[in-house]
């Protein structure tokens, strides 16, 4: 409820009181259509029994939370949804009916007409209204982005959006961090807050930027496929990256450096391998991967990684063991070994698939274009 007030505070009271018009309307008819031609029920009594149904509904709101994404649910979960609310309302209703002793007051069948209506009537009203604030909400230009990514790739997924003209309404980073403001744009504290941010800000697409799409929280994807919400994964193909590194006084001391899961290698390690006993002018690699994403690091000589997109070649010379090369799918690559002896190191976030190798060139430029960006609902 908290989130729904932050992000969305006056939509969300406008569906409270639509819901609240709509079961005062639900019952008018319910009176109108049976409980006037009823002449042993007091209307007296019923108006007792119709504001409890308002209070009723108002706590069963609040308790389960039942509005929480009432702004982007598909059709098929507002109708269950709904069935919940007033499921829960008839029965909270009937237990209070019963310990009040009102049993001779009221008309069950006029209450049950009544709940029967305001199913209907919500819905419709629901749909309605929510088609009326997306219409407003497109005219005004106002369809939100969000972005997801790490602490490390904050500023740089905000200046790649940028690029595009985006500026999302919010940002979730992948592990809490203590930061909530990054640009000034909001830091969600929770994936919860980042699912209310999305559905309220009426956000139409998430960026997930520097993380493997294996990373993305099941919860947000679940919730997106619900609210219809596209997630986009933004491959930055590659990025030389520093790794931690301690050095000592005493130089014989040598050097130590380090990565860090989640901090520093934005995709799950599932393998690590490297390469050893090499010749200088070894040519090796020659292929691109669908999903694999490494973190290559040379702890010892000089290796050239050349780096094709399927237009242009970049090399890159890895030559210090206190850097690393972050590298997505959907580059071709080849390594050349510079110095005898020199090693290559990569964690890779696929166990070993052959199936997941291209090593066609012809194969790899007719894939580029698909895998450069991957979209994942
Ligand atoms: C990459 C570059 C940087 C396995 O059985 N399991 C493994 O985990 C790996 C990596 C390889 N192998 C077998 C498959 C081949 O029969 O080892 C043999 C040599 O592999 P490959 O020719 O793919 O090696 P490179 O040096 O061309 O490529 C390797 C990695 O395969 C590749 O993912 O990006 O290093």
């Amino acid at each position: 409820m908290k989130n729904q007030l932050r992000f969305g505070k006056w939509k969300f009271i406008s569906f409270i009181i639509l819901d609240l018009l709509c079961l005062i309307a639900a019952n008018c008819i319910a009176v109108l259509l049976y409980l006037k031609n009823v002449s042993s029920v007091s209307m007296t009594g019923y108006y007792r029994v119709v504001i409890m149904m308002v209070a009723v509904d108002l706590a069963v709101t609040v308790s389960i939370n039942s509005l929480d994404l009432v702004l982007r649910r598909g059709k098929s979960n507002e109708l269950l949804s709904e069935l919940k609310h007033i499921g829960f309302s008839f029965l909270a209703l009937s237990a209070g009916l019963f310990a009040l002793k009102q049993g001779r007051d009221y008309s069950r069948i006029t209450v049950l007409m009544a709940y029967l209506f305001y199913f209907l009537l919500s819905i419709l009203i629901r749909t309605v209204w929510k088609h009326i604030l997306q219409k407003t909400a497109k005219k005004n230009g106002t369809a939100q982005k969000f972005l997801m990514t790490t602490d490390a790739f904050a500023e740089e997924g905000i200046a790649e959006l940028k690029k595009s003209d985006i500026r999302p309404v919010g940002v979730l980073l992948l592990k809490n961090s203590d930061r909530d403001i990054i640009e000034d744009l909001s830091v969600s504290a929770d994936i919860d807050e980042a699912i209310a941010s999305i559905c309220w800000n009426w956000v139409d697409c998430v960026y997930v930027y520097g993380i493997d799409y294996h990373l993305i929280h099941q919860s947000l994807s679940k919730a997106c496929k619900e609210m219809n919400v596209e997630i986009k994964v933004i491959f930055s193909d590659f990025k030389v990256i520093d790794l931690k590194t301690t050095r000592y006084e005493e130089k014989e001391y040598g050097r130590l450096s380090f990565v860090e899961g989640k901090r520093d290698i934005p995709f799950p390690v599932r393998r690590a391998y490297w390469i050893t006993e090499t010749e200088a002018g070894l040519h090796r690699g020659f292929h691109a991967h669908k999903l694999n994403c490494q973190l290559l690091f040379c702890p010892y000589g000089k290796i050239d990684i050349i780096l094709d997109n399927g237009k242009e070649k970049t090399t890159v010379c890895l030559n210090d063991p206190g850097k690393g090369m972050l590298l997505m799918p959907g580059l071709w690559r080849e390594m050349v070994w510079k110095e005898t002896g020199s090693v290559l190191c990569v964690l890779a976030s696929e166990y070993y698939d052959p199936q997941e190798y291209i090593r066609d060139y012809d194969e790899f430029l007719a894939s580029k274009g698909v895998i450069d960006e991957h979209t994942v609902c």
